[in-house]
């Protein structure tokens, strides 16, 4: 059985990380989706909020898991004995820093595999933060984040 985490801040869960997780599910037994506690970031979702939406946009894919964590991503991936470590990739600006992010978890830990999946055209443009910004100034998000987050978004208004 191979088991995949996939990691992130999530604020909130696009479209994009949907796919990433969708797909990684066909490939790995279970994925779990490993949302980042960072006290010293200032999300708009907290983290209770992140997990939740998370967790209902996924409610139809059977082998994955939310959950979150704290810390080094090695040392959560060593706790739970997770195979891989996904990561999605949008551009060239994205591999620099996932490339780096890479081979320092390797160095931290020999054991830890990283896995680049490409993201689809449609999403390569896509992130939390250009979301969040279209939003804040009346654009449309439809069809860029599931529906229960523009809610969610609505109402934090
Ligand atoms: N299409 C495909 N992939 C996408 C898309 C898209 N449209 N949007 C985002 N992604 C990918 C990102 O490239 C990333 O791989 C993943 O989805 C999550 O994205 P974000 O923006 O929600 O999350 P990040 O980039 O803020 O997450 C960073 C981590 C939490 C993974 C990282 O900071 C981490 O591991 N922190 C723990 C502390 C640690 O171990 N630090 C040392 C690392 S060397």
């Amino acid at each position: 059985m191979k088991n995949a985490v996939y990691p992130g801040s999530f604020d909130p869960i696009t479209n994009g990380h949907l796919d990433v997780i969708k797909r990684s599910a066909k490939i790995f037994d279970k994925v779990i989706v490993a949302v980042l506690n960072n006290p010293n970031k200032n999300p708009m979702f907290s983290l209770e909020e992140r997990v939740e939406l998370i967790k209902y946009a996924t409610a139809d894919v059977e082998n994955v898991e939310i959950h979150c964590f704290s810390g080094l991503l090695v040392d959560y991936v060593k706790e739970k004995k997770i195979d891989v470590i996904i990561k999605g990739l949008r551009a060239v600006s994205d591999f620099e820093y996932e490339f780096q992010m890479a081979l320092m978890n390797k160095k931290l830990d020999e054991d830890v595999e990283t896995l680049f999946m490409t993201t689809s055209s449609k999403y390569s443009y896509l992130s939390s933060s250009i979301v969040k910004e279209v939003f804040k100034f009346g654009g449309c998000i439809k069809g860029l984040v599931p529906e229960i987050v523009i809610e969610k978004m609505r109402s934090k208004l």
